[in-house]
């Protein structure tokens, strides 16, 4: 490489604090204020960078990066990369990185407060209050479904499923069932309290069904009114992971027409954008992707996105390794020469 040092772009302002440190190795530019990219503005972005430190709200493929010969690392500010076209970086030699595991305990509490907020419907409860009804108060007033004691469903058991099914299992003496690709092993399912079951199985029995699972275009919409018309009447649905999962048009009319009694999302398919019909119901907690949103975790977050990123590009006590890369070996095989990429033969890679 030439003898000059590498330009890092940053997308959005972060935790100053702890992206300055990226200023140790390249020249840095931040973004002082939150910032909505179109593909054009981010491309332009990218076109004169080695690397970029990026949220969930940069979406990035091919066309984005078309323009862009220097770039070879992206870092992902979340654990989640629905927003990177993989293939097309692994394509062009890009190393991809995000942020697993420091947000795992700080998620699946939000899952779980969300689960109870729906369950016991408590901000419904709050917007009652403040609109001064409780003289309307009754013995039968805002009963909700109890959680200690009934059966929590976990579709996605990857480690914020597992956080959750702890919670449940050993903090509330739930029943928790779950399914997912892949059946854990025995000993991580007997330690996380859960039992494997087949997915109808799981949308009939859950008293509360949580969505914690990778979005990609196998999980599109995977609960849709079909799914949804297989769960209890009763059941509360909590999303944390991405808002496509859910078809929700189809979630709003099962819960306007009693065919569901409650749910809680942080994630939406248009973010930020939520659907009138979402807006509309009494019985959804709404809020806005706060999964991982507790100061700790946050900057937890962007600290490893800069140790990704400083390693991906050959600095620091990891160069060359990040902690937490996506697509290393795709990358490599691509370097190597020759490499088929999602199922395409990669015979030109840029650098
Ligand atoms: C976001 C998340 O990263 O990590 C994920 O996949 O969805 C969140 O933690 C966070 O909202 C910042 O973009």
């Amino acid at each position: 490489m030439a003898d000059r040092r590498p330009k890092v772009w940053v997308s959005q302002p972060l935790f100053d604090d702890v992206v300055e440190q990226l200023g140790q190795h390249f020249d840095l530019t931040m973004t002082g204020d939150v910032t909505r990219y179109t593909p054009q503005t981010l491309a332009e972005q990218l076109a004169h960078v080695d690397g970029a430190l990026i949220t969930l709200n940069e979406r990035i493929g091919a066309a984005e990066i078309a323009n862009a010969p220097q770039l070879r690392a992206i870092a992902n500010v979340g654990v989640g990369y629905n927003n990177l076209d993989i293939d097309a970086l692994s394509a062009a030699g890009i190393l991809a990185s995000n942020t697993p595991d420091v947000l795992t305990e700080t998620t699946a509490d939000l899952g779980f407060a969300l689960l109870m907020a729906a369950a016991r419907r408590i901000t419904e409860s709050e917007r009652w209050l403040r609109d001064g009804q409780w003289g309307q108060w009754s013995f039968q007033t805002m009963l909700g479904a109890d959680i200690h004691g009934s059966t929590l469903g976990i579709l996605g058991m990857g480690r914020i499923g597992q956080g959750i099914a702890r919670r449940g299992a050993h903090g509330f003496g739930m029943r928790v069932l779950y399914h997912n690709r892949s059946q854990l092993p025995e000993v991580t399912e007997a330690e996380v309290g859960a039992q494997y079951v087949d997915q109808d199985t799981l949308l009939a029995q859950a008293d509360h069904l949580v969505l914690v699972l990778p979005y990609n275009a196998a999980s599109h919409h995977i609960i849709d009114a079909d799914a949804l018309a297989k769960m209890k009447p009763t059941a509360t649905l909590i999303n944390i992971a991405r808002g496509g999962i859910v078809d929700e048009l189809a979630l709003a009319d099962a819960l306007a027409n009693g065919r569901l009694a409650a749910a809680g999302l942080d994630v939406f398919e248009g973010e930020p954008t939520v659907r009138p019909e979402l807006l509309a119901l009494r019985n959804i907690v709404l809020t806005p992707h706060i999964g991982s949103a507790s100061q700790a975790t946050r900057r937890a977050m962007v600290q490893l996105a800069v140790d990704n990123l400083t390693a991906a590009l050959g600095q620091g006590p990891d160069a060359g390794h990040p902690p937490s890369a996506i697509n290393a070996d795709a990358v490599a095989a691509v370097k190597t020469g020759g490499a088929t990429v999602g199922g395409k033969k990669i015979g030109d890679a840029k650098r």
